[in-house]
């Protein structure tokens, strides 16, 4: 046996259990199978913390919402199109303080060891390695994506969680073909919760030598996700900036949001500078526009009548 009979916990070998137990074997629950007469309640004077670091799953969220829901963003795009190129870069400004101004100073993250595991491969490190992109996000038996978490302090003392959901490309892929795929079920997550959607069109991509293929995918997947985005805020990415797209290309793309109102709003980034560019500007318009987005409020009818509860006119539902 080696699934936790805890109905929340899903870690392995590997990973810190739902409990926060570093190592299996000293968790209460996973005892009780190792030995059935022992008590999964018994007490115990450690205290555990109730996260570990790594990329939140969708059963650790209820810990992040407790204080305010967070502001939820899905990263929406094909295979290898810069997806977790773009957390890596936001992670490596913020440490150096490079991406945010002081309307937004960094507060707290509960996913620290996650940021780490993205951003690693991405930095300049003494030797003659010179830095790599992250690797290609897993599919694996996931059913959620993987939760970075970040937390900004206002101006005015108020938090703002943030909560970053990097899937694979292949879920995108199987999701825009069959809305209903079995194994999108994280596509149909981060389409379903994801406050803010970022659109990603892979430019190196669409001038490859399959541009029709990627040009078609891309339509098949904008269509997708704004019918999902339901006046939700959704930007179109273009990842890769420092790659040539022809104009016809970027016209025929930029086609497949223009039905979206308000229109769409345009982003580029790249990890490589342009010509009197920097590459840090791209990244920073980019979370700045999504650091100042608002969760769509909930529209109350207006009332006719003064007077009446709004209990008698809408009734419990
Ligand atoms: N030229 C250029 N290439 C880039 C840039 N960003 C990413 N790439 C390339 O794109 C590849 C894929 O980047 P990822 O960030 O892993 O892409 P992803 O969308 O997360 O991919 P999956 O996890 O497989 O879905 C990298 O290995 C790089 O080769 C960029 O700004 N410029
Ligand atoms: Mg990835």
């Amino acid at each position: 046996m080696d699934k936790c009979p805890h109905h929340d916990c899903f870690a392995d070998d590997n990973t810190t259990c739902t409990l926060g137990n570093l190592e299996r074997h000293l968790c209460p629950e996973w005892k009780t199978i190792a030995n059935p007469k022992v008590s999964a309640n018994a007490p115990s004077d450690e205290m555990l913390l109730p996260w570990s670091g790594l990329a939140m799953g969708e059963s650790d969220l209820n810990f992040v919402s407790g204080r305010v829901k967070p502001i939820t963003v899905g990263i929406v795009g094909p295979e290898s199109a810069g997806k977790t190129t773009i957390l890596g870069s936001f992670y490596l400004l913020l440490g150096r303080g490079a991406l945010t101004t002081e309307e937004y100073v960094f507060s707290n993250s509960y996913t620290l060891t996650g940021w780490e595991a993205v951003a690693t491969s991405m930095r300049w490190k003494p030797g003659p390695q010179p830095p790599r992109f992250p690797p290609h996000t897993p599919s694996g038996k996931a059913r959620s994506p993987g939760m970075l978490h970040v937390a900004f302090r206002r101006n005015d003392g108020t938090l703002r969680d943030l909560l970053f959901a990097d899937a694979p490309g292949e879920w995108f892929r199987k999701w825009a073909i069959n809305q209903e795929a079995p194994d999108a079920e994280g596509a149909r997550w981060i389409a379903r919760h994801a406050d803010v959607t970022l659109l990603i069109a892979d430019r190196q991509a669409l001038s490859g030598s399959k541009m029709g293929t990627a040009r078609n995918d891309f339509q098949l997947l904008a269509q997708r996700a704004v019918a999902e985005a339901r006046g939700r805020p959704l930007a179109l990415v273009w990842t890769k900036g420092d790659v040539e797209v022809s104009s016809a290309m970027e016209a025929q793309i930029r086609r497949s949001v223009a039905s979206v109102s308000p229109p769409v709003q345009e982003f580029t980034v790249s990890v490589a500078p342009g010509e009197g560019v920097d590459a840090a500007d791209g990244f920073r318009r980019l979370f700045d526009w999504i650091v100042t987005t608002k969760r769509a409020g909930v529209k109350l009818p207006a009332m006719q009548a003064s007077g009446h509860d709004s209990l008698f006119r809408f009734g419990r539902r």
